[in-house]
């Protein structure tokens, strides 16, 4: 197999490259890492020193990539197919990658930070958290208003970083009724075949996430 993927089931960031490889239908092998065993993460560390997965190993580039929005550039240059996922036009791919840093840091981030903030018990105040994401979703309700994909006409990495990032922070924040575009949108996202084929492998995974009570019926 030419492609190695190291990650989790459950992870909110390796959904975000599961969807790319689905997307594209491209092969990969699959390597699940269990972070609380010591084998596993000296094995991750060795890849990616932040001890952080998604990270995908090329083996016929020699190549370790990690973070994954450049694994999907990584991905889209080298393994491309039938869904682009950053545009070709300067002004495009700008857009693109201007609505994958705004899910990854201001839906994603703060997301996470809930979630640890939960595991760990240390029962920080997440007002600010909670603020920034809501703050998100202001701003993407207006942006879908115009936009039929996160970031324009086609599903892109805006997409892929999407629907990991919502579909965790529903669970904590949930999108407030007038955000008419961000639910239609959410609903369209988790209709996605490649979405719906993460989403149906985490799904065992799903007791082990601390607001388990809060994901929906239908995803469970
Ligand atoms: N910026 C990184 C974030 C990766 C990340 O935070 N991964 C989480 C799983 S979703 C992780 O490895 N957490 C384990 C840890 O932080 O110890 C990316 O885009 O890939």
């Amino acid at each position: 197999m030419a492609l190695t993927l190291y990650y989790h089931p459950l992870a909110s960031y390796c959904h975000k490259v599961l969807i790319a490889l689905y997307e594209n239908d491209i092969a990969f092998e699959a390597r699940i890492v269990d972070l609380g065993a010591e084998k596993d993460r000296t094995e991750l560390a060795a890849l990616w020193p932040f001890c952080k997965f998604p990270v995908i190993r090329d083996h016929a580039r020699q190549r370790n990539v990690a973070e994954s929005s450049i694994i999907i550039e990584y991905l889209d240059q080298f393994f491309p197919g039938q869904h682009p996922l950053i545009p070709k036009g300067f002004e495009e791919a700008l857009e693109v990658r201007l609505w994958d840093r705004t899910f990854d840091n201001y839906v994603h981030e703060p997301m996470q930070d809930i979630v640890l903030d939960r595991i760990l018990g240390t029962k920080r105040d997440m007002g600010s958290a909670r603020a920034t994401i809501q703050t998100a979703y202001t701003l993407i309700d207006k942006q879908l208003a115009s936009s039929p994909w996160a970031a324009g006409q086609n599903f892109s990495l805006a997409d892929c970083a999407a629907a990991p990032a919502l579909f965790y922070a529903h669970t904590l924040e949930p999108f407030p009724e007038p955000h008419t575009h961000l639910r239609a949108y959410f609903e369209k996202l988790m209709a996605r075949p490649s979405v719906q084929r993460v989403l149906a492998e985490a799904k065992p995974y799903f007791p082990m996430y601390p607001f388990y009570s809060a994901i929906p019926a239908q995803f469970l």
